[in-house]
């Protein structure tokens, strides 16, 4: 049985990150260790929070794995809650991810504004992370901080699309899904970009009338589980999408509020 190692926030409640990524793992029949960054009462959208940094466990908690001999299968990475966290992951990749499968979501940021307490030189740092994977799944947001280049949030074409993605994998990455893509009105997909090969690829759903905080998370879980399954990129971005998709349509017609992210557990 293939295991793999996850590093995110566990936010109590909410809907993202740990609380997605586990279940998700888990029913793709994949054994998930994690790492938590920090745990946090409710994710950063609510009003409120709490934020526990768990920084200093990381490298003691990396140390016992290491003694113990214990290894993964691939290494996938969401919201960091420090830059420290970020050489911290860096480190990670290089003591247990050689020759294993590195994705990183740079979870930090959407329609065009960074999340609470993050800033423009966490966004550089976050492109140093980015830069030691082998995927990575920004959505538009966060690859234009990354990058340091104006965001744009709608009317685009395909070659302001396709520049992104090869600036991305520039950074240093083989591959790279940029989320959140739409053509028009209705539309919204994910683009892909395979440097090695040169390859390109869209795919997309029609757009929902309302959009739900954590599906991002939703998509990197769905995305990295068929990967580390044996789908091609291709393959496991347009699996994700849908899954999003249908999350979104199992949670559309609840009350609660879109802060408290997708009912993805009706379509596992
Ligand atoms: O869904 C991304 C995410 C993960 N973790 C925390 C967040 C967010 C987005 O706001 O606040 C703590």
């Amino acid at each position: 049985m293939k295991r793999i190692l996850t590093v995110q926030d566990i936010s109590c409640v909410g809907k993202c990150s740990l609380t997605v990524a586990l279940p998700i793992i888990s029913a793709h029949g994949i054994e998930a260790a994690i790492l938590p960054t920090a745990v946090l009462s409710t994710h950063t959208a609510f009003n409120k929070f709490t934020f526990r940094d768990l920084t200093d466990d990381i490298s003691p908690i990396c140390k016992v794995w290491h003694d113990e001999g214990i290894e993964f299968d691939g290494i996938y990475t969401g919201y960091l809650g420090s830059k420290q966290q970020i050489d911290l992951v860096l480190d990670i990749f290089r003591d247990f991810g050689e020759g294993k499968l590195k994705f990183v979501d740079p979870a930090m940021g959407d329609n065009g504004v960074l999340y609470k307490g993050f800033d423009e030189e966490f966004a550089k740092e976050m492109a140093r992370l980015c830069a030691a994977a082998d995927i990575i799944v920004p959505n538009l947001t966060e690859a234009c901080y990354m990058l340091g280049v104006p965001y744009v949030a709608s009317g685009y074409d395909e070659d302001y699309v396709k520049n992104i993605l090869v600036s991305l994998t520039n950074l240093g990455c083989k591959k790279a899904v940029l989320t959140g893509i739409g053509f028009a009105p209705d539309q919204l997909g994910c683009y892909g970009y395979d440097a090695e090969s040169g390859e390109f690829f869209f795919d997309y759903n029609e757009k929902k009338p309302q959009s739900f905080h954590g599906t991002g998370d939703v998509f990197a879980s769905v995305c990295f589980s068929h990967l580390t399954n044996g789908k091609s990129l291709c393959e496991a971005s347009a699996l994700a999408a849908d899954f999003v998709c249908d999350s979104i349509d199992a949670t559309i017609n609840d009350e609660k509020p879109i802060w408290y992210g997708v009912n993805f557990e009706k379509v596992l």
